[in-house]
């Protein structure tokens, strides 16, 4: 398929991204599969699906809107630019009759079979559901998740089957979308317009879970206050930019897309163009954080003898300044507005961490020099949530559970195992890694990823090895937890044909087979 054609099949949140000051994610739990079915293909027939192309569209529309007002000197308007995008879990796949877990049932019947080998989407965890996953493997803490993450009833029956993302630079446009589509799945037949449609008593579809999401008032930057969204893998064939001598090179697109090149999960047809999409929700306890670095801005020794001691801890953790400055680029300060956004740095010589901790976050998720492969990979399009830190909450240094706030963590891979549980459990998570840096820092490794580090009870204390300039560094702080993991799910973001095609045709599989 040639690249003109896959920018209007792919969903545009996947890539370039659906641009977004407000997001609803409205989680859905299909009622009657064969009914839905219909619902969605006539949504997706009306164009009710924000396409790669059509994002690319409105991003060209806010380039030009902002050039203008530049050249004007006024400031720019904010557009109406709402988008949607739609993903399945694997419950909801089944629900469709278009994913099997009774596997061996299936088996036994040739047709059926033959069906299976042909259609089944690959991926053990996606099948398993992030429950099942993070929970059984002793990674997440059940009773720190949201209620509808939970597995319900006497058969822990799973309560999402998938999620419409929906995203609008202004609150009004982002309303008007998802009572459209609320409309569109929950109403009666045959009963007055969209004014005065009538909610069916007996839906195809219910909503047991709904999150706003909504960049700051300092935008761009996240709850802790770093600049966020920097660093995205570049896509081969996709991404036509100009890379300076250390920024990372494009990656295949089959990293990220099914069956693109460099995609090895030999996934059916109809996957072609899809992602899967690994939602989380992190709760970030900001007072907290800030107290830390306050506290132990004065242990670590480059921070301690710098003229912003506090900031600089900061910048050790994440590997960039607050303003993006990355650490590998400037260990010193952050005055230099052309390396805000900078990409250009690669930890060469990769044997030493003078300047960015070996465990700093970006360190982790994205080990550049450190690793001769850049093989776990994933484009980010998270978004935050909750309100601003209270005045009450900075003076006591401790959040407020009524004032919740975070980041709603969405990212996409085409392989969960090799993109986001690789990040976390095999990386993020691992003292030892980067490895081949033990001999370096004591017995207990680089350090944990101090953002997205999860202990197992069986790990050591939180911590992290920083630069003292010795060798082996000696130098090492405790870290406390300021992200804690709520919860969340795995989907597939399928191709726009897939969507007006296989997935809305008839049922591949009796509901026997199709129910986990
Ligand atoms: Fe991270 N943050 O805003 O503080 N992340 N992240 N992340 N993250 C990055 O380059 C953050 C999380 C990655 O290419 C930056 O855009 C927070 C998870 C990857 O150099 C900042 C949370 C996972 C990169 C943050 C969080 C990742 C990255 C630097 C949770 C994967 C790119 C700005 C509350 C499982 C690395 C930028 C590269 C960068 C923040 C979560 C992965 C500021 C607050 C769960 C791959």
């Amino acid at each position: 398929m040639s690249w003109v054609a896959r920018k209007a099949n792919i969903q545009g949140d996947i890539w370039p991204g659906l641009p977004k000051r407000c997001q609803t994610f409205l989680f859905f739990k299909i009622k009657k599969g064969d009914e839905f079915k219909t619902r969605l293909r006539s949504f997706v027939e009306a164009g009710g699906i924000t396409s790669a192309q059509d994002a690319l569209d409105m991003k060209k529309r806010i380039l030009d809107a902002k050039t203008q007002a530049t050249q004007q000197c006024r400031p720019t308007k904010i557009q109406s630019l709402p988008g949607v995008n739609i993903a399945f879990s694997s419950t909801g796949l089944g629900a469709m009759g278009k994913f099997v877990f009774d596997e061996a049932g299936v088996k036994k019947d040739r047709s059926l079979s033959k069906i299976f080998r042909n259609t089944q989407l690959r991926g053990g965890l996606f099948a398993k559901g992030m429950y099942s996953d993070l929970v059984g493997e002793g990674w997440d803490d059940p009773q720190e998740l949201r209620k509808e993450y939970h597995p319900f009833g006497p058969k822990g029956q799973r309560q999402i089957d998938g999620v419409f993302l929906v995203t609008a630079s202004r609150e009004d446009d982002l309303a008007q979308k998802v009572n459209g589509i609320k409309e569109h799945f929950l109403k009666e037949p045959g009963y007055g317009d969209a004014n005065t449609y009538r909610v069916s008593n007996d839906p195809v579809l219910e909503f047991p879970l709904v999150r706003q999401g909504r960049t700051r008032p300092d935008k761009g930057k996240e709850h802790f206050g770093f600049e966020d969204g920097i660093s995205q893998p570049l896509l081969e064939g996709l991404d036509e930019v100009q890379i300076k001598e250390k920024d990372p090179k494009p990656t295949k697109s089959g990293l990220i897309f099914s069956k693109h090149d460099g995609d090895d999960m030999g996934q059916p047809d109809w996957a072609e163009d899809g992602s899967f999409l690994v939602f989380r929700d992190l709760q970030q306890l900001v007072p907290e954080f800030e107290k830390w670095l306050e506290d132990n801005k004065h242990k670590a020794p480059f921070a301690a003898s710098s003229d912003n001691p506090k900031e600089k801890l900061a910048a050790y953790l994440m590997g960039r300044w607050r303003n993006g400055t990355p650490v590998d680029e400037n260990p010193h300060d952050d005055k230099d507005p052309s390396l805000y956004r900078s990409n250009n740095f690669d930890f060469h010589p990769v044997d030493k961490h003078d300047k960015c901790p070996f465990a700093a976050h970006i360190r982790k998720m994205r080990p550049r020099g450190d690793l001769d492969h850049d093989h776990a990979v994933i484009i980010r399009r998270g978004i935050p949530y909750g309100g601003e830190v209270s005045p009450e909450e900075k003076a006591a240094q401790r959040s407020d559970d009524e004032n919740e706030r975070g980041l709603l963590f969405v990212c996409y891979q085409s392989d969960i195992r090799n993109g986001f549980n690789f990040l976390t459990t095999r990386w993020a998570s691992n003292h030892y890694f980067p490895d081949r840096k033990s001999n370096f820092i004591d017995d207990h490794g680089p350090g944990i990823d101090a953002i997205v580090g999860q202990k197992l009870d069986h790990h050591p204390p939180r911590s992290i090895g920083l630069p003292d300039g010795k060798n082996p560094t000696e130098a090492r702080l405790d870290l406390d937890r300021w992200v804690i993991h709520r919860g969340g799910e795995y989907f597939f973001s399928p191709s726009i044909k897939a969507l007006k095609g296989y997935l809305t045709d008839a049922s591949d599989y009796p509901p026997a087979f199709t129910t986990p």
